[in-house]
């Protein structure tokens, strides 16, 4: 190793320390350990352009182990991001550009927001199953516009969560081998040891998933790491993932503890450590030969390889003028639902809306050639499959994806795919098991990212598979995720506008929910009335004097129970609404029309714990108990969700 080399290093430790230490709370330990490897990836191999962080084919970087947030933010800086040392010196402080964890959509080069271990190395499967379709898509033997590896820094607690085993199993089965994982192996985590939880083998495990595995014995020596780098980018059929023995906190008075993992060096400790690393700079102070260094290895390099991109996408044009007509699409991601294509079906029809969705997706996916998603291991039950065919090793046009049963991983993997831009994805399962998914669900909404989700079986009308398949308090665990949009659909009408509004979506993800059983196709129902998340399903003949509020499956039974009350010279409204979360967005005049203020005899209905709706009305009917096993006959019955039974319970309220 150079010099140069060596000051640089020591000079992205540095950086990170000074800046935790300024902000008093951060995380040094990965900061002084896994500097080498960050280095190395930056300077020899990532292919990337700090002045265009959007280019289509730059490699992506994945921090999976967001606590070395630090790290990060001074290779951005070295590598010129535009992070300045005034953001470094804001580190994690209110507002600033450099926040606790690494923000995607807040911090340029920040590919993805990491912090919860699992996450990040899960999700980077998604992006390296996005560059593999899309690769095999447009590559040409003479001409390959997309051709770029998904890079990830996880650490022993990422290897430890679940998600991460359920997405590098996927990732070994499906042979991503331009994913690459550069693992820090400190043999140290939070609250001490890894030992003293976990024995098991790295090796073995990812080999036993279809991985290649390689490992460098100093964390220190760069060549090494560049050799293993360089092995790794040669394996085409098999992710990689390359164990790195580091030494937490390297250079630290309390290096190799488990003390220098989140906790501040102080000065002391810091005036140590640059006396160990022989490092002569004032804090925050770069050399600028560093600077320079970095110019030459990254900043140049970057702007000559985006050069080239240009060069190969204009032959690319000119040879193959359709294909790269498509690509343009693909990235502007411009495609729309062809509304006349969708299958519709007759009032008074019946249908369940699973197989609806499920219809009405098929052919999206027929006319949008950038959607890809699928289920996890419950295509019969779900309906949600993509087209053309399963993606595999050797069938990469396949767009459906079979995830197995591994709802984490599919969420993040769906997630992945949508931030590496190009397709459209989606996935899908049993809504009780939106459970398994929360925290990447939670991720893409923080992220604000528009995956989609489908939850097919939305209530206890599941039936016999009895409470652990019956979802209670599902609807109202995702209603609460903030930029979260859960869509609830009635009949074909409110499928169409949330499947519309899922595939039109930026900035937000959706959930959609379906049901089991058949729901009659509603003559009221209406796309803008989705599109408004609430909206008047049935309205008396004569004026209203309380309002019945219900979605999904039990908007018909509400207008039934409505119709009846008017028999019986009771007036009331029925307000369909699918989406809480787009109501919530409308302006007062429309809320009020829908929902007056002076109208306060309300009840709300829904197959699901009552806790959400207290908002929209004091009295409601729901379910907080967990279901029981029986035939769907039985269902309505045992809960009072019969018209004569809500005839009662609306007289009754006030
Ligand atoms: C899902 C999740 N659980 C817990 C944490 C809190 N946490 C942050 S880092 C960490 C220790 C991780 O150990 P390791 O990955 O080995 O990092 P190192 O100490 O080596 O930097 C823990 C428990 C978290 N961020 N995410
Ligand atoms: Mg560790």
């Amino acid at each position: 190793m150079e010099n140069i080399e060596q000051l640089s290093i020591n000079t992205i430790r540095l950086l990170g320390v000074d800046a935790i230490n300024k902000a008093k709370s951060g995380h040094p330990g990965i900061v002084l350990g896994a500097a080498p490897m960050a280095f190395t990836l930056f300077t020899r191999h990532l292919k990337a352009n700090p002045a265009d962080t959007e280019w289509f084919d730059r490699d992506r970087f994945v921090l999976s182990a967001g606590h070395g947030s630090a790290l990060l933010y001074s290779m951005l800086h070295l590598c010129g991001y535009g992070l300045t040392i005034d953001d470094l010196k804001e580190f994690r402080q209110k507002g600033s550009m450099t926040p606790g964890h690494p923000e995607y959509r807040h911090t340029k080069g920040v590919e993805m927001t990491t912090g919860p271990l699992g996450q990040g190395i899960s999700t980077a499967v998604g992006m390296a199953i996005a560059e593999s379709y899309m690769a095999n898509k447009f590559n040409k033997s003479d001409i390959k516009p997309i051709n770029h590896n998904t890079y990830v820094i996880c650490g022993d607690g990422d290897l430890e969560e679940g998600i991460s085993m359920e997405a590098c199993s996927l990732a070994g089965h499906l042979a991503l081998g331009k994913l690459i994982v550069l693992y820090d192996s400190n043999d140290i985590q939070l609250d001490g040891e890894v030992a003293l939880t976990n024995t098991d083998s790295i090796k073995g495990k990812f080999e036993a998933m279809n991985w290649q595995y390689l490992r460098v014995e100093d964390g220190n020596d760069v060549d090494a790491i560049d050799e293993a780098i360089k092995e790794a980018k040669a394996c085409q059929n098999k992710p990689t993932i390359i164990e790195i023995k580091t030494v937490i906190g390297y250079g630290a008075p309390n290096s190799g503890e488990s003390a220098v993992h989140g906790a501040p060096l102080g000065e002391d400790n810091t005036k140590a450590l640059r006396k160990a690393l022989a490092y002569d700079y004032e804090p925050f102070d770069v050399d600028k030969s560093v600077y320079d260094f970095f110019k030459k290895t990254v900043i140049e390099k970057g702007d000559q390889a985006d050069s080239e991109w240009s060069v190969t996408l204009q032959k690319y044009e000119k040879k193959y003028a359709d294909d790269y007509k498509e690509l343009m699409h693909f990235i502007d991601n411009d495609y729309e639902i062809i509304d006349e294509n969708l299958p519709t079906y007759e009032v008074g029809s019946k249908e369940a809306t699973r197989k609806i969705l499920g219809k009405m997706l098929d052919q999206i996916s027929a006319d949008m050639p950038n959607a890809i998603g699928g289920s996890a291991d419950l295509t019969p039950s779900t309906f949600v499959k993509g087209a053309n065919g399963v993606f595999e090793a050797d069938t990469r046009h396949g767009r459906n994806i079979k995830f197995g049963v591994r709802e984490h991983a599919m969420t993040a993997i769906v997630n992945g795919i949508t931030i590496h831009g190009g397709l459209k994805a989606f996935g899908a399962g049993f809504f009780i098991f939106s459970d398994y998914m929360k925290p990447s669900l939670r991720l893409a909404s923080i992220m604000q990212i528009p995956s989609i989700f489908i939850f097919s079986h939305d209530t206890v009308c599941v039936g016999e598979d009895g409470p652990t398949h019956q979802p209670i308090e599902q609807l109202t665990m995702l209603r609460s995720i903030p930029n979260f949009d859960v869509i609830r659909p009635a009949d074909a009408v409110e499928v169409k506008a949330a499947l519309k509004i899922a595939f039109e979506s930026k900035l937000t993800p959706t959930a959609i929910t379906t049901t089991r059983q058949p729901l009659t196709n509603l003559s009221t129902t209406s796309e803008d009335g989705v599109r408004h998340g609430a909206y008047i399903a049935y309205e008396p003949k004569k004026k209203a004097t309380g309002i019945i509020i219900a979605c999904g499956s039990e908007l018909e039974l509400c207008i039934e129970v409505a119709k009846t009350l008017a028999q019986q010279e009771e007036y009331v409204r029925v307000v369909s609404m699918p989406s809480q979360f787009l109501f919530e967005k409308q302006d007062k005049k429309y809320q009020e029309k829908i929902l007056p203020s002076t109208i306060t005899k309300r009840l709300a209905v829904e197959m699901g714990h009552p806790m959400s709706w207290y908002k929209y009305s004091k009295n409601v009917y729901g379910i907080d108990t967990f279901g029981i096993s029986s035939p769907l006959k039985y269902i309505h019955e045992y809960y009072g969700f019969t018209v004569d039974n809500l005839v009662n319970v609306y007289k009754n309220i006030d």
